[in-house]
């Protein structure tokens, strides 16, 4: 299934919202992960034993509530020093593990099915989200390249998506996205204001009480 992010299932979901306008450079692809499930979730076991999930903590000196870790030739870190990406994981100083085939596929594939061919992510990011866990308004800024589209892969329990626009004050479209969803984000919506709203209280079949987010990048 290949959904525009605002077409009519959305406005039901979003209740009377407004629009935000220029969104047709994302697009939601339901349950698109849903066949690579299996694999994702045995390459994510490798990758936290490897790079274990931890909290960073932000420029500020916050403690992210969402806990992370990388994959990929790229990770992306937080701490004093500021938001980067980094070849090593700070807390062993040994590289991020291998981006495992199956993750890449898949990145791929949905990059192509979304219109944008040839997408080469050289990062991945984990989010693990427990209850209570949430992301604030923000903008991804530390890629170099911003044509490139940014793919992210929802596993677990729901999630509502804060979809903003360009300014921090712009009203926040909210997206509900389930275990098994990809969103390709690109074009003009690359630099738009997103979050993740507290996540709720569940209990999913196969991940238990969480949410994991991988996101795909090209950082360098
Ligand atoms: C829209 N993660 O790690 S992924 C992040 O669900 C992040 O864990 C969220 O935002 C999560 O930075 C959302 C979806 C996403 C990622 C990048 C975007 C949406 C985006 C960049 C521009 C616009
Ligand atoms: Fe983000």
């Amino acid at each position: 299934m290949n959904l525009s992010l605002f077409d009519d299932d959305d406005y039901a979901a979003i209740g009377p919202a407004p629009l935000v306008p220029g969104t047709t450079a994302s697009t939601l692809l339901r349950g698109f992960a849903l066949p690579a499930v299996t694999q994702l979730l045995q390459g994510l076991d490798a990758i936290v034993q490897a790079a274990p999930l931890r909290h960073m903590a932000t420029p500020g000196g916050l403690r992210m509530s969402v806990a992370m870790s990388n994959c990929g030739q790229l990770g992306w870190v937080t701490d004093a020093r500021g938001y980067r990406y980094v070849r090593q994981d700070p807390a062993s100083s040994e590289p991020w593990p291998a981006m495992p085939p199956g993750f890449l596929q898949l990145a791929q594939d949905a990059a192509q099915a979304a219109g944008y061919p040839g997408f080469l992510p050289d990062a991945c990011l984990v989010n693990r989200y427990l209850p209570g866990a949430r992301m604030a308004l923000h903008q991804d800024k530390d890629e170099c390249d911003f044509t490139a589209p940014i793919v992210s892969v929802s596993l677990g329990l729901p999630a509502t998506f804060l979809f903003g626009g360009n300014a921090r004050s712009d009203k926040a479209v909210r997206i509900a996205l389930v275990h098994g969803d990809v969103v390709v984000w690109g074009g003009a919506d690359r630099l738009r204001f997103h979050g993740v709203a507290p996540l709720k209280d569940g209990e999913h079949a196969l991940l238990g009480s969480q949410r994991i987010n991988l996101t795909f990048r090209k950082a360098l």
